[in-house]
């Protein structure tokens, strides 16, 4: 770990942790970036472990110490920065958990479907299971994005008139799954979500500097893109 005077987010770009880094351009403070390089395997080497010892990104290091995963960051963030209005500061137990329950949808339900879906050659030991795995995750997502598509038909963000965090998670989501062949004829709005999302500037900003460490991998040797994923 290093000593900064600002946060540090441990990412990888294309992953889970672009949703934080728009968290963090969308509060708009300073703050640094470590690149991970999954093809050097850097996520399982001493110094990305002892900031997080299962390997994975986001990390962000902050003055309270390091946080882990996604849910809790942007929660953490939300309250820090109230100001940058992340997600809405509800003043009852009922509508906490009312926000709770979209921010665990994103990073508990559909997060692992999107992982199952994208990378299934990466699930089993047997690689003939593959075709299964990804047929089952896109089911389970069909039937966890319905219930969404509707939504955004009748309101234009996730939690109502107002942008909030959630929308670049499931901008994100979107993303991966439909980079990998995700049919997305039959969810229209979650299209125009996508797109919608992606025009943030703090989503700008943050394809920016993923852009940059693409650039920076590439150098290397080391770029990564996960098994069929052919959009931003
Ligand atoms: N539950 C975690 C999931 C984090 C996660 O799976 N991150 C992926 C990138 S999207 C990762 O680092 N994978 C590398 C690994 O699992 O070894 C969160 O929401 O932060």
């Amino acid at each position: 770990m290093t000593e900064s005077a600002f946060p540090i987010l441990y990412f990888a770009p294309q992953t889970c942790a672009r949703v934080t880094l728009t968290a963090l351009e969308e509060i708009g403070l300073p703050f640094e970036t470590s690149l991970i390089a999954f093809m050097a395997g850097e996520h399982r080497k001493p110094e990305f472990l002892a900031v997080n010892p299962t390997g994975k990104v986001p990390a962000l290091e902050t003055q309270h110490g390091v946080i882990v995963q996604n849910g809790a960051i942007l929660s953490y963030l939300a309250q820090t920065y109230p100001e940058a209005g992340l997600l809405p500061q509800a003043d009852d137990a009922a509508g906490r958990a009312a926000i709770l329950t979209e921010l665990f949808r994103c990073s508990s339900d559909l997060h692992p479907l999107v992982t199952r879906f994208v990378m299934s050659p990466m699930i089993s030991t047997d690689a003939a299971d593959a075709p299964r795995i990804r047929a089952k995750a896109a089911e389970g997502l069909a039937m966890q994005l319905a219930p969404l598509e509707q939504r955004l038909s009748r309101q234009p963000w996730m939690l109502g008139e107002e942008w909030s965090i959630l929308d670049a998670y499931l901008a994100w989501i979107w993303f991966r799954i439909t980079g990998a062949g995700f049919a997305a004829d039959a969810f229209p709005t979650l299209e125009e979500h996508h797109a919608k999302a992606s025009q943030r500037p703090s989503a700008k900003s943050a394809l920016a500097r993923e852009a940059k460490a693409q650039d920076e991998l590439k150098a290397r040797g080391l770029f990564f893109t996960p098994p069929n994923t052919d959009r931003d």
